[in-house]
């Protein structure tokens, strides 16, 4: 921790500026001696100056920046170096700081180092790295909240809540056989910490779906036109679109986003005894893909009848996730609506783009069953571990009658918290962790 680390922060290639950030003791030694300005009077201010080399020559105009112990993001002395864009020069000015005594940052060892010291918590950290992973607003916003503590506040709140329950039943547990604390009623306090755990798992819940998306499979009989509506949903053409049936055999993946949730839409192989190898395994990574899925988009041919093999199927499906999408509505209708009862049914034309903007508002409603979108938290699959564990512990506490028992649960319940915000975090943890952040932050 004593070392002074330095990384390029800004991503790889030609910009408009690049930074190179500088963390550590020695951080304003070091700087020093690569740049003309000798001295950073106010923190925080940007200060004009020149990268210069070993032998004293000038190489670009940058701004420098220090930011002092411990208001900065690492909590230790900073400088960030603005150098002109391009990756050749910020390599040098790194290069330059490593000749002059600093080391390079692993992956994410200056947000590692914000951890260590205090600056925020793992919770937080994991919502650096979603904010950089985010793909769209919603997401970003759940990333930000997470970021900003929200998580972390309400967790150490609800630990709290734990932990003072816990201390009542330990004095209760010094009593003798029979006599009880006054008024000691836990059960009402163990219920209503259930239920704060219930809402806070399912904003968690609701983040990782923004962060992930949402995995939705397109599936049916050959020729119905599966491919078409991947290629109408995304606007172009991604899938070989063909009168034979049986062209698509591989899983074919691209995302859309429906208002701010990213899903993830899969073309799969039409369903049929295939006497094609080939096609045949392809029907088989069409099952399994359905099976992973979240949502299913089951496509009929509007313009025929419905065969008895595509009832059969339909009848299996789990209804609570089906989107009946019935094509080539341009075409006379033959299809038997009566004989469909699964609801909804959206009448769709991807060869004319009709429907669509219904089908996609019928994906959203699914997507969003049970999750609070728009209080999304940004966790980790660890985090949501984690706080489900917790919920476990503490739904047995609430049915446990057994004072001894009810005390170990709460503690469990406890601890599993204490592990969400890395308190007592093993380097173990930490490095899987860190090692997911790229380098220079
Ligand atoms: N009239 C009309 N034809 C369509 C529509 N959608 C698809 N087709 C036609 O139906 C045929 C099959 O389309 P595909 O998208 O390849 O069907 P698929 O379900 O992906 O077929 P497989 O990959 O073989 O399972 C093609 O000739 C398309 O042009 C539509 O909305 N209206
Ligand atoms: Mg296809």
């Amino acid at each position: 921790m004593n070392e002074t680390i330095a990384a390029i922060s800004t991503a790889s290639g030609e910009g408009g500026i690049a930074v190179i950030r500088v963390s550590g003791p020695d951080a304003v030694n070091i700087s020093r001696k690569v740049l003309t300005r000798q001295s950073f009077d106010e923190p925080a201010k940007m200060y004009l100056t020149s990268l210069i080399d070993d032998e004293g020559r000038i190489i670009d105009r940058v701004l420098a920046v220090n930011f002092v112990k411990p208001k900065s993001y690492t909590g230790e002395d900073i400088v960030e170096i603005h150098t002109h864009g391009g990756s050749f020069i910020a390599r040098i000015c790194l290069e330059l700081l490593i000749k002059n005594g600093a080391r390079i940052a692993e992956p994410g060892e200056f947000t590692r180092r914000a951890f260590i010291n205090g600056r925020i918590d793992l919770a937080q950290a994991e919502g650096v790295l979603s904010v950089i992973k985010s793909r769209s607003m919603e997401a970003l916003h759940a990333a930000a909240r997470t970021l900003t503590g929200e998580l972390s506040r309400e967790t150490r709140k609800i630990h709290d809540e734990i932990l003072a329950l816990q201390a009542n039943f330990e004095i209760q547990l010094d009593f003798p056989e029979g006599e009880t604390l006054n008024n000691f009623d836990a059960h009402d306090d163990i219920k209503k910490i259930v239920n704060e755990l219930e809402g806070l798992y399912s904003q968690c819940s609701a983040g990782m779906i923004l962060r992930d998306g949402v995995r939705a499979v397109i599936i049916g009989s050959p020729n119905v036109g599966k491919s078409s509506l991947l290629n109408a949903l995304l606007r172009r053409n991604r899938a070989i679109v063909t009168e034979i049936p049986g062209t698509t055999r591989d899983i074919i993946e691209e995302s859309i986003i429906i208002n701010g949730v990213t899903i993830r839409l899969a073309d799969t192989a039409g369903l049929r005894d295939a006497d094609d190898k080939i096609e045949a395994e392809g029907v088989k990574l069409a099952l399994e893909a359905m099976n992973e899925s979240d949502i299913c988009l089951y496509v009929l041919d509007s313009s025929r009848e419905i065969t008895q093999e595509e009832l059969n199927f339909i009848g299996e499906l789990d209804d609570k996730n089906v989107i009946l999408v019935l094509n080539k509505s341009d075409l006379p209708r033959k299809v038997d609506d009566e004989a469909l009862t699964i609801s909804p049914k959206i009448y769709v034309s991807a060869k004319n783009l009709t429907g669509l903007d219904e089908l996609k508002g019928e994906i959203y409603k699914l997507a969003a069953k049970n999750s609070a979108f728009n209080s999304g938290l940004n966790v980790s699959e660890r985090q949501l571990e984690d706080l489900r564990e917790c919920l476990n512990s503490m739904r047995e506490a609430e049915l446990s009658i057994d004072d001894d028992v009810t005390a170990g649960l709460l503690n469990s319940a406890r601890l599993s918290l204490m592990r969400l915000l890395g308190v007592d975090a093993g380097d173990e943890l930490l490095d899987e962790m860190f090692n997911r952040f790229c380098v220079g932050k």
